[in-house]
């Protein structure tokens, strides 16, 4: 995705953010740290690296990118974020998810997920050859975009009573995620206010779609990356 990673590797240099925070899927795949031999991944440790260097990078896992280990966040100086977590900044706290655990009604996503995120699954997954890996990973994404084509295909949303629930154990009532491919700002309940992330893509897989979410002394704001 040549010109999506292009306008990436632009906001990463040009950017006038005190910080970053990458709420998880920045790469279509993550087969396991040893990936950052290929010259891709390499290219994007490089810059996020360049930029950790100078203000705080914070990487969360996403359901793509589960598997970003230590050599990861060593190659990129990140920070390591869980998922849930609350963002605490001199502006006020938010509750920051990648999305996915909290689609509840697609069940056959959840029992999927429990099983890549277990330890076992992953050692196991882990110790095959990188081309298997690779492999792998191609043929579940394929998978993935046959299954998204499906014209009764329509992506899961976050289940907002739950997410009602995290917010409340959390004192927050502002909550960031990204994953359902649903971007836009939505209040529900008393007060409560969700900023669903962009995915980005520049590359022609459908309308173009590039998007960051400002946190500012203004309040929020979406913007394209050319103007972050
Ligand atoms: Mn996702």
């Amino acid at each position: 995705m040549p010109r999506t990673l292009a306008a990436f590797l632009a906001c990463l240099g040009s950017t006038q953010a005190q910080a970053l925070v990458l709420l998880g899927d920045v790469f279509e795949a993550w087969v396991g740290d040893d990936v950052l031999s290929q010259p891709f991944e390499a290219e994007c440790a490089l810059a996020l690296r360049a930029f950790a260097q100078q203000r705080p990078l914070l990487v969360m896992r996403g359901n793509r990118d589960f598997l970003l280990g230590p050599a990861f966040f060593e190659a990129t100086g990140a920070q390591d974020l869980p998922d849930p977590c609350v963002l605490r900044s001199p502006l006020g706290q938010a509750l920051l998810a990648h999305g996915d655990a909290w689609c509840v009604a697609d069940t056959a996503y959840q029992q999927f997920r429990a099983q890549v995120r277990h330890s076992a699954w992953q050692s196991a997954f882990l110790a095959k050859p990188l081309a298997e890996r690779l492999a792998i990973a191609q043929g579940l994404r394929a998978a993935s975009q046959a299954h998204q084509q499906d014209p009764n295909h329509s992506h899961a949303d976050v289940d907002l009573e739950m997410a009602g629930q995290h917010l409340a154990a959390a004192n927050c009532n502002v909550l960031v995620h990204g994953h359902t491919h649903k971007p836009g700002t939505q209040g529900w309940g008393s007060g409560l206010l969700r900023h669903v992330l962009s995915d980005w893509d520049l590359d022609g897989h459908g309308t173009p779609r590039c998007e960051v979410l400002r946190w500012s002394q203004a309040g929020w704001h979406r913007l394209p990356p050319s103007a972050c």
